[in-house]
């Protein structure tokens, strides 16, 4: 494969040369929606109006769609939303339905305390959020819809449940719910039932801000997003060769010089650590755990410059602001080496209320074979001293790591015999083959962000393929989940991150959620469409590919 890549600045401009479309789009939902009729794409729709979703609209498509033709629920100024007594998560949940729906209805959405109804017995006057132990077919993280005409309810076994069960609600009312002031509505949700779950308990992104840093806002602004898709881990790449993006007590050079610079030499940044509390708080309101990356031996130019003492010559290499890989890597005999990891580790472990922590592993070409896991051999043990399960890209499998770690596939082969091994001994595999997965590539060859190593990765060549046929020798049970990394090489700012996310990370966020038989491009590409008017009211700017039938095309 073909890692080279020129070694010149990333493109800081707002995306010259892609595809013009305006900030909360000027396009009439009117229009837009005359244009999809027209184009005849909501067969299920009975006769969708400019404001109505259909029940299939929905975005990881659910495991079962069943609607109720002429019900219909209407929110108003005098709905309230319903918990039960003492349900802790369901409040959680009942807080963030209140705070999505507030901004664009302006109704006061008051939150009621009160029994469960029986099942069968409908639920009356409002939106119920109810926690019911008994339905174990929804499993962790599953959710029973039901909408008519006088209530909504969404049953599930816990609160990830029903926060699953209310981003699917979000996704049924019109597109200008979104909006972060007050519409006109009518606030109509369609009527019918959904049951829903995830195929893999693991969806998840990467935000790499250790290339080009992406401040603490951008962060949560791109949680939000992966919260809509139910995506529900952000791998957090926070240490590489350009620059070292988390407070370390221990190691404060760390940061106030390797945090200095990014890709093109422009100002770099980190995270405090009370940044970096508030991101993992954030996450976790939005049903989404932070997995923090610290990628060693290699990619660690940014820790070499900030410390003498962790090079083998004692010499600092200067800051590093190009996007070459694997010349970097820590002095594997030196004891100095295993004081200053164990100490990272036990400090990251420490903000890290979430099971994983991530050791990198990738590229490093500048270890050898045997040092890299003599190196492993040392680490591996500290991730569990300090309580966490393992997580590194493909080449740490050569290190054998300990039962139960999770191997992150990023190469692009369909046959691996160290993933088939990997899983025999009691890894857990997640599939982010760069060919498929890494939403840093380029669309096509007029893309002018992203990389192209892997081949041009079009919305649907994104959206077809399996995380558990991907490597047909190993065993499904192995698979955790999919992951889509969103390297930022050329990528300066969320704006950026956001055109080559959307549409593509939707449609990783359905192939880990949706059962494989729901995997259909041509009834995907219509749902995606129908998306559109949704981020153009979140102030989007998103990739307007050929292969989606947008409305007003
Ligand atoms: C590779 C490499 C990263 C690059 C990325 C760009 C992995 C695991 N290591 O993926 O350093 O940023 O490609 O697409």
């Amino acid at each position: 494969m073909n890692r080279a890549q020129p070694r010149t600045a990333a493109p800081t401009g707002a995306g010259s040369g892609r595809t013009p479309f305006p900030r909360r789009a000027s396009v009439t939902l009117a229009l837009a929606a005359s244009a999809i009729m027209t184009a005849g794409m909501f067969s299920t729709a009975s006769g969708a109006q400019l404001s109505e979703s259909s029940l299939y609209d929905v975005i990881p498509a659910p495991v079962s769609v069943e609607p109720a033709s002429g019900e219909q629920y209407r929110l108003t100024g005098h709905t309230s939303i319903h918990i039960d007594k003492q349900a802790s998560s369901a409040k959680r949940v009942a807080n963030r339905l209140r705070e999505l729906l507030r901004p664009a209805t302006g109704f006061a959405l008051p939150i009621k305390h009160d029994a469960a109804k029986y099942e069968g017995e409908d639920e009356t006057g409002g939106i119920s959020l109810r926690l019911d132990g008994s339905r174990a077919e929804l499993g962790r993280a599953g959710y029973r819809l039901r909408i008519d005409d006088d209530s909504v309810t969404i049953r599930a076994t816990t609160g990830d449940g029903l926060f699953n069960g209310m981003q699917t609600l979000r996704q049924l009312l019109p597109a200008t719910i979104e909006s972060d002031s007050e519409r006109s509505g009518p606030w109509t949700i369609p009527g019918g039932e959904i049951t829903d779950r995830p195929r893999f308990e693991h969806r998840a992104a990467m935000l790499d801000v250790a290339r080009h840093f992406h401040g603490v806002d951008s962060v949560k602004r791109y949680i939000d997003h992966l919260a809509l898709y139910k995506v529900n881990y952000l791998h957090l790449h926070l240490s590489d060769d350009q620059g070292w993006r988390i407070q370390i007590d221990s190691w404060p050079r760390l940061t106030t010089h390797g945090g200095d610079t990014e890709v093109g030499g422009t100002p770099g940044g980190y995270y405090t650590k009370q940044e970096y509390g508030e991101i993992v708080d954030y996450a976790a309101a939005r049903n989404v755990t932070i997995v923090p990356e610290i990628d060693l031996p290699g990619h660690t130019n940014a820790a070499l410059s900030s410390y003498d003492k962790l090079n083998c010559d004692g010499t600092a290499p200067p800051p590093y602001t190009g996007i070459e890989v694997g010349f970097s890597s820590l002095c594997i005999d030196e004891p100095v080496t295993y004081r200053f990891v164990e100490d990272v580790i036990r400090e990251v472990a420490a903000m890290t209320p979430g099971p994983y922590l991530h050791i990198g592993g990738d590229e490093a070409h500048s270890t050898s074979e045997a040092d890299y896991k003599k190196f492993m051999s040392r680490v591996l043990p500290l991730v569990e001293k300090y309580g966490k399960t393992a997580v590194g890209w493909s080449e740490y499998a050569k290190a054998t790591p300990p039962k139960g770690s999770v191997v992150q596939y990023w190469h692009t082969e369909n046959s691996a015999p160290e993933m088939v091994e990997a899983a025999a001994n009691g890894n857990k595999i997640l599939m982010s083959p760069a060919n498929k997965a890494y939403i840093d590539m380029k669309y096509n060859e007029d893309t002018e962000l992203g990389l192209d190593w892997a081949g041009y990765s079009t919305v649907r060549d994104s959206y077809r393929w399996d995380p558990a046929t991907f490597l047909p020798d190993v065993p499904d049970e192995a698979i955790l989940g999919v992951e889509a990394p969103m390297w930022t090489e050329t990528l300066a700012n969320l704006d950026q991150v956001e055109f080559m996310a959307f549409p593509r990370l939707p449609g990783i966020a359905e192939i880990g959620w949706s059962p494989a038989s729901k995997h259909d491009w041509q009834a995907y590409r219509q749902r995606l469409a129908a998306q559109a008017p949704r981020w153009e009211q979140l102030g989007i700017d998103y990739y307007r590919s050929p292969q989606v039938p947008w409305p007003g095309n």
